[in-house]
C-alpha cells in the first residue's frame, strides 16, 4: 500500500479526507506516497496554532532558535543523498542538481541559525538632552510561507529559516506537486525541537488553502514565490488587512553575449542558464541577446552543445537534463514553441522524447531569429526554451535587455571590463551576472528583482530581516530606573 503523510498542525499529524498522489515526472507509473489534501478549515486551524505559539517563540532565547535551526541543518546535510533522491524523484531535477539544492537548504538553515544571534538593535542620543533612543527589531508575527514546485527544499528553507530565526511563527503551504521535501523539512524541524505550533504544514491546493493563508486577519505577513497571476491575487487578498507581503514572481532574464566573448564561456553560461534544472527557474536565461559579430558562431556552437545534452530519467547516471515537471507544463512549453514558429522564429530541438519510462521528456529548444517583441520574448515560458535575439552592438543589446516587464536577473558575457561595468550599472534587473549564468545564486546575499518580478523587501542573507521583523523605536527619559 502507498504510504501517507499528514499535515502537521500544532505539532500533531492531522489526516485529511482526501489524499494527493505524489507522482514522479520521470516515470508517471511511480507514485512516491500520498499526501494530505488540506481544507480551508485545516488552514484556519494552522493559523490559530501559529497565533497561539507566537508569544512563546517571539520571546524565546535566541540561543533556542539558533539551536533548533542548527540541528535541523545538520540533519538535512547528513541526509543529503536520500533527500536529493526524493527531490529528483518528485520534481525531476537531476541527482547532482537535487543534491546540491538539499545542501543549499542545509546551509541556509545554518546561516539563519547564526542570524538568530545577531539581531542587534541601535542606540542614539535623542535630540532632547539626556534622553536615549533605541531601535530594536521585533518579530513580524504569524507568517504564511507559500512556495513553488521548482525548488522543493531550498525556497521553503530560505523563507522558513529567517522567519523562525527572528521569532515568527509559520504556516507553510508547499506547491501540490512537491509535498515530499516539504514534509521532510517540516518534520526535521519539528524533531529538532520546535515548540508545537511554531511551524505548521498545510498541504493542499492554492484555491482551498490560499484564501485563508493570505486573507486571514490573524496573518501578519505572506512570503510567496510563484507566478505573477497568483502574486497579484495575493496582493488583492492581503490589502484589506494591510498584511505585509514579499512576492517573488516571474522573470524574462536576458543574457547578453558580446563579440569579444570567449565562445566556450558564452556557450557554457547560456547552456547552464537556459536549460539547467530543465529551464524551470525564474532566473533562467530565456532571452539570449547576441551581437552580430559572434551571433552565427555562438548559435552554431550552442545548438551543437544543446543537442548533445542527455535528457532522461532524473535519477539516471549521466542525465544532464531531467523531465518537465508535469503534463500541463509540457503542453505550455509546446504551445509557446508553436506560437514562436507562427510569429516567424526557427525552432531547433523542442521535440517530445520517448524514454524507457513514461515521463514528460522534452528536448531543449532554441528559437533562432526572434525579435524582442515576439511572445516567446515577452512571456515567461518556464521550461527548457530559450530564444536568440540578434543585435547590432552593445548599445542595442543593453536596450533590448532592459526592455521587459520583468527585472529579476540579467547577465553579460564579455572580456571587456568597461562593457561589464557599464552593464552592471545600467541593467535594470535586481541581480546582474558577469560571465556566469543568470541562474544559480548564493544564499547569504539578497535575492530579488524589480518591476513585475518582485514586490516587497528582498529575500535571503542579512536583508531577509527587513521582511521578517518590525522596527520599534523606544525613548527613555534620563534618570529612569
Ligand atoms: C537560483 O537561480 O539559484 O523560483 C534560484 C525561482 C527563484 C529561485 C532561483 N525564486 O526560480
Amino acid at each position: 500500500m502507498t504510504s501517507r503523510r499528514s499535515n502537521i498542525i500544532g505539532g500533531r499529524d492531522v489526516a485529511s479526507e482526501q489524499w494527493t498522489p505524489n507522482v514522479n515526472p520521470s516515470d508517471t507509473s511511480d507514485v512516491i506516497a500520498e499526501y494530505a489534501h488540506g481544507s480551508s478549515s485545516d488552514a484556519e486551524e494552522a493559523v490559530g496554532a501559529a497565533r497561539d505559539a507566537l508569544s512563546g517563540w517571539a520571546f524565546a532565547s535566541p540561543q533556542q532558535r539558533a539551536d533548533v535551526l542548527d540541528r535541523g541543518a545538520n540533519e538535512v546535510i547528513r541526509r543529503a543523498d536520500e533527500l536529493g533522491e526524493l527531490l529528483a524523484r518528485e520534481e525531476g531535477k537531476t541527482l547532482p542538481e537535487a543534491r546540491g539544492e538539499v545542501l543549499r537548504a542545509g546551509q541556509i538553515l545554518k546561516y539563519h541559525g547564526g542570524q538568530a544571534l545577531r539581531n542587534a538593535g541601535e542606540i542614539i542620543d535623542s535630540v532632547r538632552p539626556g534622553l536615549e533612543v533605541t531601535m530594536t527589531r521585533e518579530p513580524l508575527g504569524v507568517v504564511s510561507v507559500i512556495t513553488p514546485w521548482n525548488f522543493p527544499i531550498a525556497i521553503p528553507a530560505w523563507k522558513i529559516a529567517p522567519a523562525l530565526a527572528y521569532g515568527n511563527t509559520v504556516v507553510f503551504k508547499p506547491a501540490e506537486l512537491v509535498p515530499g521535501c516539504a514534509w521532510e523539512q517540516a518534520d526535521i524541524l519539528r524533531r529538532a525541537g520546535l515548540p508545537e505550533g511554531v511551524l505548521n504544514l498545510v498541504m493542499g491546493t492554492g484555491r482551498e488553502v490560499g484564501p485563508v493563508l493570505t486573507g486571514s486577519a490573524d496573518v501578519d505577513g505572506v512570503s510567496f514565490t510563484g507566478s505573477v497571476t497568483t502574486g497579484e491575487g495575493i496582493l488583492a487578498t492581503t490589502t484589506p488587512h494591510r498584511t505585509r507581503v514579499q512576492l517573488e514572481m516571474g522573470g524574462k532574464n536576458p543574457l547578453v553575449v558580446l563579440d569579444d566573448a570567449d565562445l566556450d564561456v558564452a556557450v557554457d553560461v547560456a547552456l547552464q542558464g537556459a536549460f539547467g534544472a530543465t529551464g524551470q527557474r525564474c532566473t533562467a536565461s530565456s532571452r539570449l541577446v547576441v551581437t552580430d559579430g559572434i551571433h552565427d558562431r555562438f548559435v552554431a556552437a550552442l545548438t551543437d552543445a544543446m543537442q548533445a545534452w542527455r535528457v532522461g530519467d532524473a535519477r539516471d547516471d549521466g542525465t544532464q537534463m531531467g523531465p518537465v515537471v508535469n503534463a500541463s507544463q509540457l503542453e505550455q512549453d509546446e504551445r509557446y514553441l508553436a506560437v514562436a514558429r507562427d510569429e516567424g522564429g526557427e525552432v531547433r530541438g523542442g521535440e517530445r522524447l520517448k524514454r524507457p519510462t513514461a515521463g514528460h521528456y522534452l528536448a531543449p529548444a532554441l528559437v533562432v531569429g526572434t525579435t524582442n517583441t515576439m511572445t516567446v520574448n515577452r512571456d515567461e515560458v518556464f521550461g527548457p526554451v530559450a530564444a536568440v535575439i540578434r543585435v547590432a552592438d552593445f548599445e542595442e543589446a543593453l536596450a533590448v535587455a532592459n526592455d521587459t516587464e520583468f527585472g529579476l536577473s540579467s547577465g553579460i558575457v564579455t572580456r571587456s571590463l568597461a562593457a561589464a561595468s557599464h552593464f552592471r550599472r545600467h541593467s535594470t534587473a535586481g541581480m546582474v551576472m558577469v560571465n556566469v549564468p543568470t541562474a544559480g545564486v548564493d544564499y547569504h546575499v539578497p535575492f530579488g528583482g524589480r518591476r513585475a518580478s518582485s514586490c516587497g523587501p528582498r529575500e535571503q542573507g542579512s536583508y531577509a530581516r527587513d521582511f521578517f521583523t518590525v522596527v520599534k523605536t523606544s525613548y527613555v527619559a534620563p534618570g529612569s530606573p
